[in-house]
């Protein structure tokens, strides 16, 4: 199984976690590496707003890595996998992988700055009885010592919104950043988008971002990115619309990573 135009070797390496941890939803985002390679089939290699096509990039596709547990032990198993990767290009599974890529890329990376897009905050302490589970991710990653900065968020819990005044975020309407000094690791759960853009999700929380809104900040970010995930697509919710978009996403992120390191 691999994503359109991916090649036999790169420093850019996709790898799907099909992992579905504590659910707070709706069950079925072990499905989405699977159907964000099936889309990936429908669009263009060509992406005009950076001028690259995906077939002069090399990076390459290494599969699913299928694993089961807790929250605790597959964010560290996850973060072995990727401790063999220069450059990760991560599709989920539920939030929880991301602990434990930025748990190894934190050790190669001074100053990792993590940009947070979702719809919710993920700073719970814990939650289903885990430390891990997709809603701590936020908390746990910057207990790493990421620095976290969030975008689109509009939902969470009143302890929640208290302590993510200790960070600094940017609404689904406001103006975004595009500057960002040091390595960055981009994290794309498809629930900031707005539920009509990205209905295939866990946990829909309307009013979110736009796609357009999302790739213009993409194409024009000045930013070292060492690697992304795009989560939370849940094909059995929705198996069109979101999975194209998380295909899309994919494939501009590794466009525009891929640009970054010509430079
Ligand atoms: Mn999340």
């Amino acid at each position: 199984m691999e994503f359109a135009e991916a090649k036999e070797k790169g420093d850019i390496t996709i790898v799907g976690f099909p992992y579905e941890g504590i659910l707070s939803g709706l069950p079925g985002m072990r499905e989405g590496p699977h159907f964000i390679r099936k889309a990936s089939y429908l669009l263009e290699s060509y992406v005009p707003r950076l001028d690259v096509d995906l077939r002069d990039v090399p990076f390459t596709d290494m599969g699913n890595l299928e694993l089961f547990g807790s929250p605790e032990k597959v964010a560290e198993e996850v973060s072995e996998a990727i401790a063999g990767i220069k450059h990760p290009a991560v599709l989920g599974g539920d939030h929880t992988v991301t602990i434990g890529v930025v748990k190894d890329l934190i050790k190669r990376y001074d100053g990792l700055k993590v940009l947070y897009f979702d719809a919710h905050w993920d700073l719970r302490g814990d939650y289903g009885e885990s430390t891990h589970s997709h809603a701590c991710t936020a908390a746990r990653i910057a207990d790493l010592g990421a620095e976290v900065i969030f975008f689109g968020v509009r939902s969470g819990s009143r302890e929640e919104w208290e302590i993510s005044k200790k960070f600094t975020s940017f609404s689904a309407t406001e103006a975004w950043p595009f500057m960002f000094s040091g390595p960055v690791y981009i994290t794309v759960d498809m629930d900031v988008f707005d539920p009509a853009y990205a209905p295939g999700v866990g946990t829909p929380e309307p009013a979110g971002v736009l796609p357009a809104k999302f790739f213009n900040w993409l194409y024009d970010l000045d930013a070292k990115i060492v690697g992304f995930d795009v989560v939370e697509t849940n094909p059995l919710v929705e198996d069109v619309i979101t999975p194209v978009l998380a295909a899309r996403i994919v494939r501009d992120m590794i466009a525009k990573m891929w640009k970054g390191m010509q430079k």
